[in-house]
């Protein structure tokens, strides 16, 4: 997959030199390209923000630089292939694991974190006449700018890509039908020593009795979902869930 970035703050995108992504990168499974917005203004203040139209706080991110990059990021793709644009906002859809799923199967992205109050609207609506165009939010919260949101969005993809997460961490979500990690949380989790500052590991993790087992991380799972996420639990009764977990 190709994964280009526009911003006024590529240092900020350094992470994706680290970890997962890092090593996704070096294997070549990534080709990420980080350009700098300001490398297509035109004026000696290399100026990427105006007042808003109408009035309010704030500045606009001006569209003559984004359209200019847009174009150059285009140019550099194999002839009459365009990327799907994802722009981040807390204003677009839910950035969810099954966006993140749909993202895994595009050949190209190009992500366009705005600063400031966003990006003037024309870009976005000129660059939908001409490519994919996905606008998401990654939670109900307000960033100063979207680069998290770009590595946060990074990560989740590049996971979901074949080869790039080792084979012990892609069995284990793979045992869940597709979506099912959005409706049920994961429970707790132990490692040795079996005793620490007098607390033990649970004793069923150490019975050897895999159905116990299986069973009691569902319980976990439910009742941690419970307490931490009640918005999800009304999707239990939308057949998510097989049979055997109703009943666990
Ligand atoms: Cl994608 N951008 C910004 N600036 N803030 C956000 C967000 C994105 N998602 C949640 N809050």
């Amino acid at each position: 997959m190709r994964i280009d970035v526009v911003t006024i703050f590529p240092e900020y995108l350094e992470p994706l030199n680290v970890s997962l992504v890092g090593k996704a990168r070096a294997r070549g499974q990534l080709d990420v390209h980080v350009h700098d917005l300001r490398g297509w203004t035109t004026d000696v203040h290399r100026t990427v923000d105006d007042t808003p139209y109408g009035g309010g706080p704030g500045m606009v991110m001006k569209p003559e630089p984004w359209a200019a990059a847009l174009d150059a990021v285009v140019g550099q793709g194999p002839e009459g292939a365009v990327p799907t644009l994802v722009v981040p906002t807390p204003s677009g859809r839910p950035f969810t694991q099954e966006l993140a799923q749909e993202l895994a199967t595009r050949p190209w992205l190009a992500f366009a974190p705005a600063r400031y109050e966003g990006i003037d609207r024309r870009v976005i609506e000129e660059a939908a006449t001409r490519m994919p165009v996905v606008e998401a939010s990654i939670g109900d919260y307000v960033l100063a700018g979207g680069e998290v949101a770009v590595l946060v969005m990074v990560e989740a993809v590049a996971r979901l890509l074949p080869g790039v997460l080792g084979n012990a961490e892609s069995h284990r979500d793979d045992s869940f039908a597709p979506g099912a990690m959005a409706d049920l949380l994961e429970g707790p989790v132990y490692t040795k020593p079996a005793e620490w500052r007098g607390r033990v590991v649970p004793d069923v993790l150490l019975s050897g009795n895999h159905g116990k087992i299986a069973r009691w991380r569902r319980e976990q799972a439910f009742a941690r979902t419970l307490a931490n996420r009640p918005d999800l639990v009304a999707r239990w009764q939308n057949g998510a869930f097989d049979k055997k977990d109703r009943e666990a």
